[in-house]
């Protein structure tokens, strides 16, 4: 069994939530920020047979697409000075970031 960790954009989440409901892949939704962009988005908490993790995978790419974001500069005020950005940035987010670990043991009381 492996646990599946995807961080995706929160445009596509509702997407992505439909298309695992669908093939009946059971996932945990958390609202999440991003440590750079300081930006919402969503990561997934997916449980699933090891057979089954490049199917997974495969979901994710499809329901998910990379965008262009410019981040703008952001006050050094409220912000720490070790993520302020001087000047705008184009900065290319996703489609997803997915890490994939293996569970010990798997347990539903
Ligand atoms: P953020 O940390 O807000 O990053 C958004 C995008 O900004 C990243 O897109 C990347 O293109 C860029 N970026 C991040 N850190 C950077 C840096 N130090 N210098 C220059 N550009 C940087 P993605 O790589 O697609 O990541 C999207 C989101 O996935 C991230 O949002 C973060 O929430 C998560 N993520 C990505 N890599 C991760 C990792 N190794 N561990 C944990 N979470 C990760």
């Amino acid at each position: 069994m492996k646990l599946m960790i995807a961080v995706v954009q929160d445009k596509d989440s509702a997407k992505l939530a439909q298309n695992l409901v669908k093939e009946n892949i059971r996932a945990t939704k958390l609202a999440s920020t991003g440590g750079f962009l300081h930006a919402g988005n969503t990561t997934f908490l997916i449980g699933i047979e090891d057979h089954m993790v490049d199917r997974v995978k495969s979901i994710i790419q499809q329901s998910c697409k990379a965008r262009e974001q410019v981040v703008a500069p952001m006050s050094p005020m409220g912000a720490s000075m070790e993520s302020y950005i001087p000047y705008p940035v184009n900065v290319q987010v996703g489609g997803a970031t997915v890490f994939v670990l293996d569970i010990e043991q798997f347990d539903q009381f």
